[in-house]
């Protein structure tokens, strides 16, 4: 354990030798002993003080640990061709603890918390390489109850651009000759995502949800690709998620080439232009009959040729599960450690700081279990 934090945070400078060394102690101890508080952690008094101090230390912020990660994450980029970036929000929630300063709302009006949106990078075997991007922000609860208004619109579509301003991230950060591929759930059908401009090595899969406009007879994309000949048929092994039990699914395949028209209600149609992309479906026929059939429908920029280029892409989307059991992993670290900050009280920047060593330990905790649960 002491080996792989020294070499995980190799790269974090805090300005101070003495401070770098403190923080491997402390993600040493915090991962030597999951689910424990700090002070059970740390042995003994002198060391509980000491980790309470680095916390509220002013000499560094909680970014300097969260460069140091991308920083050994894009070493580990290096070694492929093609890398996953996969995309997705999460919320801390902290509700129960109403004494923490600097929190915002939820999706749950009554609950309170921070957004959190983070990019992992995945080999094409799915295996995690760690985080590129994360954007931590929090709702101003000066929003809230006034539904439909233009401040609260202003920030749903300030949010959707946590997707954009993501994607513009992972691109600054892999270099040219290495192909990235960035993976979505339907969030991220933004018709802007598409129609941004992208360098030649960075892809778009995203799940798509809403029924837009095609260049077909059908006229609508979800009738349009249904109309389609399947070309063949793919069985994965689906994880459990909050809605379902593990099981084996078999899915029927099509895939096409789509024209989509501009939405009639985009602020700048007029400057857009329709965008070519592959679309394919992904859906089971004959669900158990006690369970939701699975229906994927992917959108992507990616080539698509045939068979194998399909089965390509819904193995790469079916690794998507990964950065939600990445948030979980967050969340249950947080969730033991929030009630250990001193005197009982805690604020932003502690969970910050907390959230960090968090953020190395789950990535390490999911590069461990991805590999002996590879799904394909
Ligand atoms: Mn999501």
């Amino acid at each position: 354990m002491e080996r792989w934090a020294t070499e995980e945070l190799k790269y974090v400078h805090l300005g101070d030798e003495r401070r770098k060394k403190r923080l491997i102690t402390i993600v040493e101890n915090l991962a030597a002993q999951p689910g424990e508080s700090i002070t059970q952690v740390s042995g003994n008094k002198a060391a509980t003080t000491a980790a309470y101090d680095f916390w509220s230390s002013p000499y560094f912020q909680p970014d300097d640990i969260r460069n140091g990660h991308i920083l050994s994450t894009l070493s580990r980029i290096k070694e492929n061709n093609l890398v996953l970036a996969i995309q997705d929000t999460t919320d801390l929630d902290f509700t129960a603890h109403p004494q923490t300063k600097g929190l915002g709302y939820l999706d749950h009006r009554a609950l309170s918390g921070l957004k959190v949106h983070s990019t992992m990078a995945l080999s094409t075997d799915g295996v995690p390489l760690g985080l590129l991007d994360q954007q931590v922000w929090v709702r101003d609860t000066e929003n809230l109850g006034i539904a439909k208004t233009r401040r609260q619109r202003k920030t749903q579509e300030k949010e959707s651009q946590r997707w954009l301003d993501s994607l513009s991230s992972t691109q600054q950060l892999i270099t040219p000759e290495i192909q990235v591929v960035t993976i979505t759930d339907a969030e991220g059908d933004i018709y802007d995502l598409f129609s941004l401009e992208r360098p030649v090595n960075s892809h778009l899969l995203i799940r798509g949800t809403h029924n837009r406009r095609v260049n077909d007879d059908a006229k609508y994309l979800h009738s349009a690709i249904q109309q389609i000949q399947p070309c063949g048929t793919l069985t994965v092994e689906l994880q459990r998620n909050p809605e379902r039990q593990p099981r084996i699914a078999t899915l029927t395949l099509r895939f096409a080439q789509f024209e989509f028209q501009v939405p009639v209600h985009h602020k700048q149609r007029s400057q857009q232009q329709p965008i070519h992309l592959q679309v394919i479906l992904a859906a089971e026929e004959n669900p158990p009959s006690d369970q939701t059939a699975i229906s994927w429908l992917l959108l992507t920029t990616i080539n698509i040729n045939g068979f194998d280029d399909v089965v390509r892409c819904v193995r790469w989307y079916t690794y998507r599960w990964l950065i939600e059991r990445y948030h979980y992993t967050l969340i249950h670290w947080l969730w033991h450690r929030k009630n250990t900050t001193r005197n009982g009280t805690s604020n932003t920047d502690g969970i910050s700081y907390i959230f960090n060593c968090s953020m190395a330990l789950a990535v390490a905790d999911v590069s461990s279990t991805s590999q002996s649960r590879l799904a394909l």
